[in-house]
């Protein structure tokens, strides 16, 4: 497993450029990001609750008389390298308390602490219950406690999602099971209570008048991410009881800031405010404030507490060790989840990613990372099958698995899109051991594919053979799509065959694959086409945009490199329209800001934030959130959560312009574009934490509509450009430095 260094050393001094000011070290303050409902959740996808260490996830219903615990654990996978299978659901725990009715009723969710908790009164007594997952305890933990001594008296259930039957032995209930592919899986629900009693029942757990219980639970399977071994390693029992036991030791307290220890840095990092909502608004629970701001479309603390959300869930899904966030994270609510919950190529994996770097969770790249590296053999083997033995290189289907597998169509390019998220972990974070050792020789496999494949067209320009515009189309050659993700893959080849100096002939060659590719070329009524042909329907309203990869995630059209591009970008996305699903309106959130327009970009945020309940399956509309805030695409997908959240920071930040300059030899420079695209409605307000290619971290004040500080930290050295309203401003920055610039509205707009 590949873990990052980064350098935390820092060194103020001054600057001579506008303004100079030794700055302090500013921590980040979030107040309290929370979502909390005045109800228990009835409904598994739109109302309950999530958390999650990575490898353990919980959806919470809340309800005082029956709790009902769902659980999923992240490597219980069928399939295999040949099939692609489908996430699995753990099972269920559900715990039915002897009291009356409830008042005072309120469940939350706070994203500060990662804390789920429920509070009501019944029959004069206050119950309070709080829940969390651990990544350094690797479980979860709940707290059941009351103001009167002996009042929880009920039953604690688990149902495992495969009928596994549960054996009761001590305070513990253990249920193991395999999957159709062989898999082992166990589960571990200790109950450790105080005062009272609690009786093992018909493979359930009865408490009689106990003061207050905790209830720890450990899972996991036997996945080993290792395609030598079969993806099979040790039976799970052994590390489920060690972790459940060591658990166990510990109070709720220790448990508690253990898990806080690890969790509040990372989310902590970053803090946003965009502005102040009225107090009417912040104050109302979170399902009766998204029906307000679907009708008035202003509350911009409910904008950054859904970005703050996007950070919370990609901490709660995809930490290191874990596998990535599948199309639902790591929730699914039973064995036949949508899409079933898989790693889908064409848009929806990759999206997960796009908040990781930026948002300053790079870390949470590792599970992809890891992932990608793990199925290399399989897919070379599958690519092999497909194309024949001379093969080189590998790619992927649009559906995939945890061991390898895919299903339904071949996605080419894909194996190349997975390689912008390898290259970006690198541009972020400036660590060359991690992209000499991992990122650059998956890359250059990926290049050796494309190198054997790309023909030329009767123009000698070079193209993919066999495109595809995702999920519309025929297949025929040169599809911007496949021409813009090649172009992308060996642009950043060639920069990582640079920066670790190594291949000078291998880089030569892509040097002059990359100059003679099919580039993006603008159609008859204005628009950047999606096919080699001119034929694109100006009332298509499809929800992929692919052929604008180029302007995200990718960087070949700019605003200043390619202005001409960049409109016709503009031309065809208005085109296609706002109203579509939930990751499709991400999308075009984060094209907008990419495009500079921040009131359009914002106005797809309002769209997605527009509250539903529909939890049928849309294609083309329908989209935004469920009351509890997860995307809905519909149905929940959590790829719109993570490409809003990105959407949101590029709307603040941007570094995927680059320059050379003498100083810079060969190698790209970074310009930081800040506030490339603020919305009028976010006029006054800050970010603390967010994330710049070349090793940067920034933090911005604005005030008015006009910047008034910014403050560049850098780990990696590199010198950049900032660049504020088209005035560009040279920074020569050594390791470890930050220095604050304050900025006089006068600053020249060009
Ligand atoms: C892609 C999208 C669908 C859906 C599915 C999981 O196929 O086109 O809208 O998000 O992934």
């Amino acid at each position: 497993m590949y873990y990052p260094t980064r350098s935390h050393s820092r060194r103020l001094i001054l600057c001579l450029i506008l303004t100079a000011i030794a700055s302090g070290n500013a921590l980040a303050k979030n107040t309290h990001p929370m979502l909390s409902y005045n109800e228990p959740a009835t409904e598994w996808q739109s109302q309950a609750l999530p958390i999650g260490n990575g490898f353990t996830g919980a959806m919470i219903f809340g309800g005082p008389q029956h709790e009902h615990i769902q659980i999923n654990t992240d490597t219980l996978w069928t399939g295999d390298e040949h099939n692609r299978g489908e996430s699995q659901n753990l099972g269920d725990i559900t715990i039915d308390l002897n009291h009356g009715v409830a008042s005072h009723y309120r469940r939350q969710l706070d994203l500060s602490t990662a804390t789920h908790t429920v509070t009501y009164t019944a029959e004069g007594v206050d119950y309070r219950r709080v829940g969390f997952a651990s990544y350094p305890a690797r479980v979860l933990v709940f707290e059941f406690t009351a103001s009167r001594h002996g009042a929880y008296t009920g039953d604690i259930h688990f149902a495992d999602g495969h009928a596994a039957p549960n054996s009761l032995a001590g305070d513990t209930i253990t249920s193991a099971g395999q999957l159709s592919n062989g898999l082992r899986y166990e589960t571990q629900i200790r109950v450790v209570p105080k005062g009272g009693s609690v009786t093992a029942r018909d493979g359930h757990y009865h408490l009689d008048s106990v003061d207050s219980f905790l209830i720890i639970v450990g899972a996991g399977t036997d996945y080993l991410a290792d395609h030598t071994k079969g993806w099979r390693g040790p039976d799970p029992h052994a590390a489920v009881t060690q972790e459940v036991d060591t658990a166990a030791r510990q109070s709720f307290s220790e448990l508690k800031k253990a898990q806080e220890k690890d969790y509040c840095p990372l989310f902590h990092r970053v803090s946003i405010d965009l502005g102040k909502s009225d107090h009417t608004l912040s104050t109302l629970p979170t399902d009766q404030r998204l029906a307000k701001y679907k009708a008035a479309a202003v509350d911009p603390e409910l904008e950054a507490l859904s970005f703050q959300y996007g950070r919370y869930l990609l901490l709660s899904s995809s930490r290191p060790g874990s596998l990535p966030a599948h199309l639902q994270g790591i929730w699914v609510e039973n064995n036949n989840p949508p899409w079933s919950g898989d790693f889908h190529s064409d848009i929806n994996v990759e999206m997960n990613y796009w908040p990781s770097e930026v948002t300053n969770l790079s870390e949470c790249d590792i599970p992809f990372i890891d992932y990608v590296n793990s199925i290399r053999e399989v897919r070379k083997a599958d690519t092999k099958a497909q194309w024949g033995d001379k093969t080189r290189g590998w790619t992927i289907r649009c559906e995939n698995g945890a061991f390898g597998g895919a299903a339904w169509l071949w996605n080419i390019p894909g194996s190349g899109w997975y390689c912008q998220q390898l290259w970006e972990h690198y541009a972020f974070t400036q660590n060359t051991t991690y992209l000499r050792d991992v990122g650059y020789p998956i890359m250059k496999e990926v290049c050796e594919f494309w190198h054997d494949r790309l023909v030329p067209n009767a123009d000698g320009k070079l193209v993919t053979p066999d495109g595809w515009s995702p999920e519309e189309g025929d297949i025929e050659p040169g599809v911007t799509y496949d021409q813009e993700i090649v172009w992308d893959l060996f642009n950043n080849t060639i920069q990582a065959s640079k920066v670790l100096n190594i291949d000078p002939d291998f880089r030569a060659q892509l040097v002059d694959m990359q100059s003679r590719l099919l580039s993006p070329k603008i159609g008859k009524w204005g628009q950047l086409m999606e096919w080699a042909t001119d034929k694109d329907d100006p009332d298509n309203k499809h929800r992929h945009v692919s052929h604008l990869y180029a302007v995200y995630p990718g960087n070949q059209i700019t605003m200043t490199s390619t202005p001409e591009l960049a409109k016709a970008a503009a031309v065809s996305l208005d085109h296609r329209g706002d109203e579509t699903t939930g990751w499709a309106i991400a999308w075009r959130q984060c094209l907008w800001a990419r495009l500079r327009d921040g009131n359009r970009a914002h106005r797809l945020l309002q769209n997605y934030l527009r509250v539903t309940s529909d939890t049928s399956i849309q294609y083309e509309a329908g989209g935004g959130v469920y009351p509890n805030m997860l995307c809905a695409c519909p149905p929940f997908q959590i790829d719109g959560n993570f490409g809003s959240t990105a959407g949101i920071a590029e709307m603040l930040l941007q570094s995927h312009e680059t320059y050379h300059d003498p100083s810079s030899g060969d190698l790209d420079r970074y310009v930081l574009d800040l506030l490339p695209a603020l919305p009028s409605l976010w006029s006054t307000g800050s970010v603390h934490g967010l994330c710049a290619r070349g090793g940067f971290t920034v933090d911005l004040s604005w005030k008015d509509g006009h910047l008034t500080k910014a403050t560049v930290a850098s780990t990696g050295g590199e010198d950049c450009r900032l660049r504020y309203r088209g005035h560009l401003m040279p920074v020569h920055m050594i390791r470890g430095e930050k220095r604050e610039f304050s900025f006089d509205t006068a600053v020249p707009v060009k």
